[in-house]
């Protein structure tokens, strides 16, 4: 078993078990790593997402996938509490107000543990490891005992909070330790970076090597569509003037309700007219209670700018609470005129970075939060406050306003070059790379 030189330790693998049948499933990780794995033929120890299931190890699409068993405790105590309703709000700045409970904290520990081991079973001598995100903050600690001999990386995908808020954590010293188990330590933004060396400083941690890493897309995956599937998609929605675009998962952190209110305070004010938006929002998390609360907010307002401002067989706002195939996605990305991402905070977003990639032409505008992560390299998008709804508003009549100017044209041509050119290949590259250097 202990023969793979290369070992991804995610959350969850990169497949869903579904009808009895492996299918490559969605989500930024996943997006993000899938290619990268194939070409270094590389494993991936994960949870395949069912609890209590049990499997073998398998090959899928060239990678040897190695499930790991999470039972139901596991599923709500480490994943469901304190995964995402304990870092995932702490982290992304309390949003929603995080709960510190005990036995979270010690089946997370528990489960981290189990990853550690199955992590040290697979990879060969003097291998690299790269472990990911929130959900595995404890690994490379864990992992350091179990294998001195192995290089670990690490790499978090959503924002590090300030110092400030980190200290709330019962569990501080506990996370901190694990992390600096690494070897490597990634992050998406300077930001991000800038909290965590602070936050190690005034601890007295021996800081392990950070960087920072923005993560992109596979850019393969989106460019443009024709223009049959365009007209297909517009056609669809009854040919609006403007068309607007959302894509997220279902996550208060993505600001959505934020940007159906700025949309229908634009409509009241009499502001847009010939406009429709589509919102896809993927089922996500449903099981907690703040998940649900919006849920709830998103389709309340989904219905009441349609009962207000749409026409029979006539929507303003189209809503799907599903997943899409990423064709249909391109279709959409590509027809959309306006795309809207507004999250309170992101720790990059590769919703915006895939919209780009579909505009190689210049057509098209992006509105997007200042606390996207993509708002660093993205910097020629419509910035807004998302806590601001006049700025939110502001930012989309900026949008339509400069429609198909030169202006519009220019920057998002030099924004699809950045991305095109900055692609996920590149980040993992920077990433391996900067770990080999420091190989022990
Ligand atoms: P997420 O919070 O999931 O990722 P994001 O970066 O936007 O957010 O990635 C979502 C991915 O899911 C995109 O690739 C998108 O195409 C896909 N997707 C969204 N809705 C979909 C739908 N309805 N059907 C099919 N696919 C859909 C986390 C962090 C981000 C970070 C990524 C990667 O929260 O900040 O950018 O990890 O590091």
């Amino acid at each position: 078993m202990r023969d793979n030189q290369f070992v991804v330790v995610a959350n969850r693998l990169p497949v869903d078990h579904v009808d009895g049948q492996w299918v490559a499933s969605p989500g930024g990780l996943v997006a993000a790593l899938a290619p990268v794995l194939k070409a270094n033929q590389g494993c991936w120890v994960g949870w395949p997402g069912e609890p209590g299931a049990s499997f073998e190890p398998f090959d899928n699409d060239g990678i040897t996938l190695h499930p790991v068993q999470l039972d139901d405790d596991d599923f709500h105590l480490f994943y469901e509490g304190f995964s995402n309703s304990t870092l995932w709000p702490l982290y992304h700045d309390l949003i929603v107000t995080p709960a510190y409970l005990r036995h979270w904290w010690q089946q997370y520990r528990a489960v981290n543990e189990k990853f550690a081991r199955a992590a040290a079973a697979v990879a060969a001598d003097g291998a690299t490891v790269w472990v990911q995100d929130y959900q595995l903050q404890l690994v490379p600690g864990l992992l350091r005992e179990l294998r001195p001999d192995v290089t670990i990386g690490f790499f978090l995908h959503i924002p590090f909070p300030g110092p400030d808020l980190f200290r709330q954590l019962p569990w501080r010293a506990e996370v901190l330790r694990g992390l600096e188990g690494a070897d490597l330590i990634g992050f998406q933004r300077a930001r991000d970076e800038q909290n965590f060396r602070d936050l190690a400083k005034a601890s007295g941690l021996s800081t392990p090597r950070t960087a920072t890493f923005p993560i992109s897309i596979d850019s393969s995956d989106f460019g443009r569509a024709d223009q049959e599937a365009i007209n297909r998609v517009r056609g669809s929605v009854a040919n609006p003037r403007t068309l607007m675009l959302g894509v997220d998962r279902l996550d208060y952190t993505k600001g959505i309700l934020q940007r159906l209110t700025a949309i229908e305070e634009l409509l009241e004010e009499g502001r847009l007219d010939s406009v429709a938006m589509i919102q896809v929002a993927t089922p996500s998390r449903e099981r907690i209670a703040s998940y649900k609360k919006t849920r709830a907010g998103v389709e309340e307002a989904v219905g009441r700018i349609n009962g207000r401002y749409g026409t029979l067989g006539n929507p303003v706002i189209h809503y799907e609470h599903q997943s899409v195939p990423k064709s249909t996605l391109r279709d959409y990305y590509s027809a959309a005129d306006i795309m809207l991402v507004t999250p309170f905070k992101d720790g990059m977003n590769l919703v915006a970075k895939e919209y780009v990639a579909c505009h190689p032409d210049g057509s098209g505008a992006l509105v997007l939060s200042e606390f996207a992560g993509a708002a660093e390299e993205l910097d020629r998008a419509h910035l807004c406050n998302p806590f601001d709804v006049e700025a939110v508003k502001g930012a989309i009549m900026g949008a339509v306003d400069k429609q198909d100017s030169d202006e519009a044209r220019d920057a998002m041509l030099a924004m699809n070059a950045h991305v095109l050119e900055h692609d996920v290949a590149r980040w993992a590259d920077a990433f391996l790379d900067a770990l080999r250097e420091i190989e022990r």
